[in-house]
């Protein structure tokens, strides 16, 4: 990461050091709900434009969570997420700072989606560009009714730069993308739930108390179980079968290995534990 990148992002960061929480810049907030962290997009004004502090804040925060933090809820106040990327910052880079810039989102979002706690991202209002990529690096989403997902780079005469093209296509597929960015569609909340840009529909208002409900079961799974389910699914489904194969019985063998796993399968045999469900 370059150093000027670092500097601006270092700029007038807030308090959350009573916490136990990383310093953050004024565009981001959160605060801890037992082992839960709540990191709130914190810039209505500019409807949560991702500048580069409020990325550089992201990577800081997730880099920086204190071992007590077992998940994390990633919210947007005001009417909306996110609309992506700051535009007010695009000048006019050559091809060189392009490529830095865009790479400086990869690695921070590659923190979110390969970091240490799985993110439960609840989306509503405009989800777009850099926000819908942004959203793309967690790992459960919620969509609230108001919920909307564009790719407006078409119009603006650029390009996905935050992973998009790599993300949103195992999502929704690589044509539905292409359509989106070529005709500037819009999918409102309920087609995105369809073609699976949420796993989670709930109504407007409603996305935070779900968030921390569904992170709050995230946080009580083991560790390890967690860990291969963030880094080996992924990794796993780009792999050849006979390689998938193999990293699978790796993490298989690695997480049964652990202590509260074996905690755990006693709880079950002697019928303490919990069993698996209908929802009501
Ligand atoms: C912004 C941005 C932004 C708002 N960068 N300042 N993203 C877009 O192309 C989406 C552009 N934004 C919009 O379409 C609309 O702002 C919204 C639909 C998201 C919200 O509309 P609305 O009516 O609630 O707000 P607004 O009046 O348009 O904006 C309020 C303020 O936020 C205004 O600033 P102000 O100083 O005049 O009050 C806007 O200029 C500002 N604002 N969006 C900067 N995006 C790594 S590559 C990723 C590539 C992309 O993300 S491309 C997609 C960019």
């Amino acid at each position: 990461m370059s150093a000027a990148y670092k500097a601006e992002g270092n700029a007038a960061l807030s308090d959350t050091a009573t916490s136990g929480l990383p310093p953050l810049p004024p565009s981001l907030s959160a605060e801890l709900d037992g082992d839960v962290a709540i990191l709130h997009l914190a810039r209505p004004d500019k409807r949560n434009a991702l500048n580069d502090p409020t990325v550089l804040g992201l990577e800081a925060f997730f880099t920086g969570l204190p071992d007590q933090v077992k998940a994390v809820v990633l919210v947007g106040d005001g009417a909306h997420f996110s609309a992506g990327l700051d535009l007010s910052e695009l000048q006019e880079r050559d091809v060189a700072e392009g490529i830095h810039h865009s790479r400086m989102w990869h690695s921070v979002f590659e923190k979110i989606e390969f970091g240490r706690v799985p993110v439960v991202a609840v989306m509503h209002g405009a989800v777009v560009g850099g926000g819908l990529e942004l959203a793309c690096a967690a790992h459960v989403r919620i969509a609230e009714a108001s919920t909307y997902y564009g790719l407006p780079e078409g119009q603006r005469g650029i390009f996905v730069g935050g992973g998009g093209s790599v993300r949103v296509p195992k999502l929704i597929g690589a044509s539905r993308m292409m359509d989106m960015m070529l005709t500037g569609r819009v999918y409102d909340a309920e087609e995105g739930h369809a073609i699976g840009l949420s796993h989670y529909l709930v109504g407007d208002g409603a996305g935070l108390e779900k968030a921390r409900e569904l992170a709050k079961k995230v946080a009580a799974n083991a560790p390890m179980t967690n860990f291969a389910v963030m880094h080996a699914v992924p990794r796993i489904a780009e792999a050849t079968g006979s390689n998938g194969y193999l990293t699978e019985a790796l993490m298989a063998a690695i997480a049964q290995n652990e202590e509260v796993a074996k905690e755990r399968l006693r709880d079950f045999l002697e019928k303490r534990a919990a069993k698996v469900e209908k929802n009501r």
